[in-house]
């Protein structure tokens, strides 16, 4: 009886290690390949989906027009914060916004409907 809850005890710890080593070793791969995929991209379209903006932070040449694009259900903004150089007003599925980015900086927007969701434009 004490030899069999013992055997069980050590099989328990022994699955509990292998487990703690197989999650360990494959999160730290998905981190090393994940990096390609990055939330920091050029081109000119920022697309609002999942209640974020995708590419989180977009980098464009002065001049450049971005087309920002809601995807989801849900209305959403792109509004500079802090500042007022843009406001796209609420956009519902599939409606767009463009503004031409003329001058370098770096601009950081929010979408005023949810304020944890936040976008950079680094315009060079
Ligand atoms: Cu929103």
């Amino acid at each position: 009886m004490t030899n069999r809850i013992r055997t069980l005890l050590v099989a328990v710890l022994f699955l509990g290690m292998a487990a703690a080593c197989g999650s360990s070793s494959s999160g730290g791969s998905t981190g090393g390949s994940g990096s390609g995929s990055g939330s920091t991209a050029s081109g000119n379209t920022v697309t609002i989906q999942s209640f974020q903006f995708h590419p989180a932070t977009l980098t464009v040449k002065a001049g450049t027009k971005v087309t920002f694009t809601n995807e989801d259900g849900t209305p959403h903004t792109a509004t500079a914060n802090p500042g007022s150089s843009f406001d796209s007003g609420s956009l519902s599925k599939g409606q767009s916004f463009t503004f031409t980015f003329s001058k370098p900086g770096t601009y950081t927007y929010i979408c005023n409907f949810h304020q944890t969701m936040k976008g950079t434009i680094v315009v060079q």
